[in-house]
């Protein structure tokens, strides 16, 4: 959907949470391509205090209760576990929600919109590009600690807050129905880009057919780690928080690798216009597997191991066929910020998925180095 800066009263909203002093002002925060998020700053007794504000965009997420309580179940349940082990910086390395001055965890404003706000994580950045492989690992080892973290969540299984959403078969479905829908003319000039789609088709069912047959393991998983998703400390350049849990529901642990090989192994951004410049970069790739590795080995099943490669390339082109298909909608999914911005976002991902498939080998290679056990030194006497 095209932005049309839609006013919000956020020094109003602001009101309705508990946050103490004088209100200073706001300004937008981050690149999110759903929910509007802000970023308030209050004065405490003369102490700048700064907060996080977030509209959640009902027409993605229909039920905003759904996706609140699974995040309550999941923040919960991390800080239990940051406080059992004596973390001292605590709310740094989790998201924290303010409660409404009315002890609701979120506000429901006049025009229906669900509004929550977090502690502000000083100190720390959110990196929508990434060129160091010390950060590309740092990024993997914190999204597969927060899956490991959460490997023991009590309860019942999370709801979904969006059915299917990475399931590449029912993706395709849709995609197929736009195609044939052309609800706003745009199919004659995308011949080729569909038919480029249509040439990968045998992709989609790869992991829903192991899954199927019990080689692949539902998990609690993030589904939505974009590199600027995770919170890098400033001075020692940790991963300290993951955020935006909007999409943590059940899933494939792949799912998320996947998506940090999306976004970080990329040469440029997700929508750049010089096709040239994009492809995938094997030494970043080789710093997410052994980022990943270093905090998710324990649990992961030879058969995840053996797919991380691939799941690159499907979740890759999973968002790509996405952004096609919203292209053909009329826009109406994603925020676009020019004409014929999901189009260019889709050939991105499509010359992805080519810059993987030519470097396959050494991308098996690369995991295969990684994953082998380590010889033991013979011990001389
Ligand atoms: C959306 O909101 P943001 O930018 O973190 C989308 C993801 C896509 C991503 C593509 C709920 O995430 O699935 O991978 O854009 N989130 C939702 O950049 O659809
Ligand atoms: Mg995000």
């Amino acid at each position: 959907m095209l932005i049309m800066n839609t006013v919000h009263d956020v020094a109003e909203i602001t009101s309705h949470f508990q946050m103490p002093g004088d209100y200073i002002s706001h300004r937008p925060c981050g690149n999110g391509h759903i929910n509007d998020t802000f970023v308030a700053a209050f004065s405490q007794g003369g102490n700048r205090v700064r907060y996080i504000v977030q509209r959640i965009n009902q027409l993605v997420f229909r039920q905003p209760e759904v996706v609140m309580d699974n995040i309550i179940r999941v923040t919960t349940h991390l800080a239990d576990k940051l406080r059992l082990a004596n973390e001292p910086e605590l709310h740094r390395r989790v998201l924290t929600l303010i409660p409404c001055r009315n002890g609701n965890l979120w506000h429901c404003d006049d025009a229906g919109n669900h509004w929550r706000a977090y502690i502000y994580i000083e100190g720390a950045s959110a990196h929508d590009h990434v060129d160091s492989p010390v950060l590309a690992r740092e990024a993997a080892r914190s999204f597969g600690g927060f899956q490991k973290a959460l490997v023991d969540l009590p309860g019942p299984r999370l709801r979904d807050t969006i059915p299917n959403f990475h399931n590449a078969r029912v993706r395709f479905n849709t995609f197929q129905e736009a195609v044939n829908n052309d609800a706003a003319g745009r199919v004659a000039a995308c011949r080729q880009d569909i038919d480029w789609i249509m040439e990968r088709e045998e992709m989609v069912d790869v992991l829903l057919d192991l899954h199927e047959r019990g080689d692949l393991p539902e998990r609690i998983t993030h589904n939505d780690t974009k590199i600027n998703n995770v919170m890098i400390d400033n001075v020692s350049g940790e991963g300290i928080c993951i955020m935006d849990l909007d999409t943590v529901m059940p899933g494939f642990a792949l799912y998320d690798f996947g998506d940090l090989i999306r976004t970080t192994t990329i040469s440029c951004a997700e929508d750049e216009r010089d096709l040239n410049r994009v492809q995938m970069r094997l030494p970043l790739y080789e710093a997410l597997v052994s980022g990943y590795l270093s905090s998710a080995n324990d649990f992961l099943t030879d058969c995840e191991r053996e797919h991380l490669g691939f799941s690159g390339k499907l979740i890759t082109f999973t968002i790509g066929m996405r952004f096609l298909t919203d292209h053909l909608n009329g826009d109406t999914y994603f925020k676009i910020h020019r004409p014929n911005h999901n189009l260019e976002r889709f050939r991105v991902q499509a010359k992805m998925v080519e810059s993987i498939e030519e470097q396959e080998d050494a991308m098996a290679e690369a995991l295969e180095q990684a994953t082998k056990p380590r010889r033991r030194h013979a011990v001389r006497v």
